[in-house]
């Protein structure tokens, strides 16, 4: 049995039922020119995460653990994509738009694709998904059955949209869900800092945070 130091207590943990869920660093979300910045947002925020999120990953491929990563996409006909999650609002441009990396959010377009910093190596799972959280409509839950994962690491964007939805489907189904302060951003500062406390607040009621260097010492002792 592993243990990683953690907030608001030490997260156990068994290394052949750990898995890190990297949510969606997409070129949409962090790049000039794509769905994050449609909506207004500063995308140079999200950027600063990618070595981190890097060093995450590596240190997972190093101890030979699970990796999967999630895509936020759509079908080019749209028939995935809720009205209401196209229409909502007045951005720039809308799911399904052309934009500079493609058709935004839209599955083999340039700009749904991971950047290549953090590109998924060969035989790492990808999940592309239609919602904000990685278990609608996707095969995650039946993934993490077949590896055996019953505690999962999180990374990735944005903090209180993606992977806190995720986080909160992932703790209704019963895994210890940890998140990595480090390696992950929103494009509020604000956010994400209540997104970090409300996690860990009442005992750890969706889950822990911990920083990166400390997830790594702890799969080193595991
Ligand atoms: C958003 C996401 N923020 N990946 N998606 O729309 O968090």
């Amino acid at each position: 049995m592993g243990v990683i130091a953690a907030e608001p207590f030490p997260f156990p943990f068994e290394a052949r039922s750990l898995a890190l869920i990297v949510i969606d660093m997409q070129r949409d979300f962090i790049e000039r020119g794509g769905f994050g910045e449609s909506l207004g947002n500063d995308v140079a925020r999200l950027q600063r995460i990618v070595p981190t999120t890097r060093r995450l990953i590596e240190g997972f491929r190093a101890h030979g653990l699970p990796i999967i990563h999630t895509m936020e996409c759509h079908r080019p006909d749209l028939s995935d994509c809720p009205p209401a999650k196209r229409d909502r609002g007045a951005p720039l441009a809308r799911i399904g738009d052309a934009g500079p990396m493609g058709r935004i959010l839209i599955a083999g377009e340039p700009g749904a694709a991971i950047v290549p910093e953090l590109a998924p190596a060969p035989g790492e799972i990808v999940i592309e998904k239609p919602g904000k959280g990685a278990f609608y409509a996707t095969p995650l839950q039946e993934t993490l059955q077949r590896l055996g994962a019953r505690a999962l690491v999180f990374a990735g964007v944005t903090t209180e949209v993606c992977v806190q939805t995720t986080m909160r489907e992932a703790n209704d189904r019963g895994y210890d869900c940890l998140l990595a302060e480090d390696a992950t951003e929103s494009y509020f500062a604000e956010f994400k800092a209540a997104t970090l406390a409300m996690i860990r607040a009442q005992g750890a009621i969706v889950g822990w945070t911990a920083t990166t260097s400390h997830i790594l010492e702890g799969l080193l002792n595991g």
